[in-house]
């Protein structure tokens, strides 16, 4: 049996789901690639074999001939394209944030809930990184004792589309920090503050956030979306006995001209493609088995990232500390 897979959205993420689906998920096939753009969707189904192609999302989630969906369009269509999966039952792996809005975080666990299962497995694929996995179990094996702090460095060479704005460090590329540093810490934040240096170009400036956790840990998080020289992800836990940061992942190293130098990835796809690979396998087992899997985040998950996030807009705009105001954890996310 091989689960039939539709990926909507054939942008940058949609094209490396589907080369993902069509080269590294035996027992899955790539059934139809859907985007708005009719040639979009024919270049990106040709080049990994798609059965077919589609220019409605919608009606793509309601085929016989589609068993499961991944999300990879525009970030406000994940969470309505999140609910018509549910409503047609079917499983979906939907791209980070699950929505820009609390609001609508909270519609889809609605609609989940309401269905009385698990549907949406949400794409924080870093969950799946080892340099993470190997963090979060030096933590947890008691050797660094209690966390302190934990900072984060997120750097594109150049922000990913032209509309891209300041905002939008907080709302579409922290979310990855917001997420992996609560799977890291196994806490929830209780407030944030943000700040901006000045450019002297047009360009979108950095932004420097400082979270509390309600466990009374500190987190800093700079997003930088115009590093200009690479794609550069740290993380350094800090705990009372010990710390632990992420490794720089290069295979080689270059020794020339009294110098010792090694290279970055130009973004986040190749720099992730085994967590996305190993991401995706794990969505393949849920579809099969309908349990969810343990390292993948969920719904609620999408629903703290985005409560933060609309915390941290407020704190950037306000210039002031802005407490995160949760609503409870529904039991069916315990
Ligand atoms: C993008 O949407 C991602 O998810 C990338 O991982 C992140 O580095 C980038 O800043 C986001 O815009």
């Amino acid at each position: 049996m091989t689960i039939r897979i539709a990926v909507i959205g054939a942008g940058l993420m949609g094209a490396d789901h589907a080369k993902i689906v069509a080269e590294e998920l035996p027992g899955a096939t790539l059934q139809l690639v859907c985007d708005m753009d009719e040639q979009r969707a024919r270049r990106v189904a040709d080049a990994h074999g798609a059965v077919d192609i589609a220019i409605d999302p919608r009606g793509t989630i309601a085929r016989r001939d589609v068993d499961a969906v991944i999300v990879a369009s525009p970030d406000f269509t994940h969470a309505p394209l999140s609910i018509a999966c549910i409503a047609a039952g079917k499983r979906v792996l939907c791209e980070k944030p699950l929505s820009q809005s609390s609001a609508d975080c909270f519609a889809v666990m609605e609609a989940e809930q309401k269905a009385g299962a698990k549907f949406v497995q949400l794409g924080f694929m870093r969950r799946y990184d080892r340099s993470y996995q190997e963090m979060k179990r030096a933590l947890d094996d008691g050797h660094l004792g209690r966390a302190l702090m934990m900072h984060n460095f997120h750097r594109n060479v150049e922000t990913p589309a032209a509309d891209f704005t300041g905002a939008m460090a907080i709302t579409n590329s922290a979310p990855h920090e917001f997420d992996v540093v609560r799977y890291v810490l196994g806490t929830e934040y209780a407030a944030i503050s943000a700040f901006q240096p000045r450019r002297s170009d047009a360009r979108v400036a950095p932004v420097v956030m400082v979270l509390e956790t309600v466990d009374g840990q500190l987190v800093n998080i700079e997003i930088n979306n115009n590093a200009a020289y690479g794609y550069d992800v740290r993380a350094e836990l800090i705990g009372e006995r010990g710390a632990v940061a992420t490794n720089n992942v290069a295979y080689t190293r270059v020794d020339s001209a009294l110098a010792q130098s090694t290279g970055y990835d130009a973004d986040w796809r190749t720099r992730y493609y085994d967590a996305y690979r190993r991401q995706n396998r794990d969505f393949l087992r849920f579809v099969l088995t309908g349990e969810f899997p343990a390292t993948a985040s969920d719904c609620w998950d999408g629903y703290c990232a985005a409560i933060v996030a609309e915390a941290g807009v407020t704190a950037l705009k306000e210039g002031r500390r802005v407490p995160v105001q949760m609503i409870a954890k529904p039991e069916f996310y315990a």
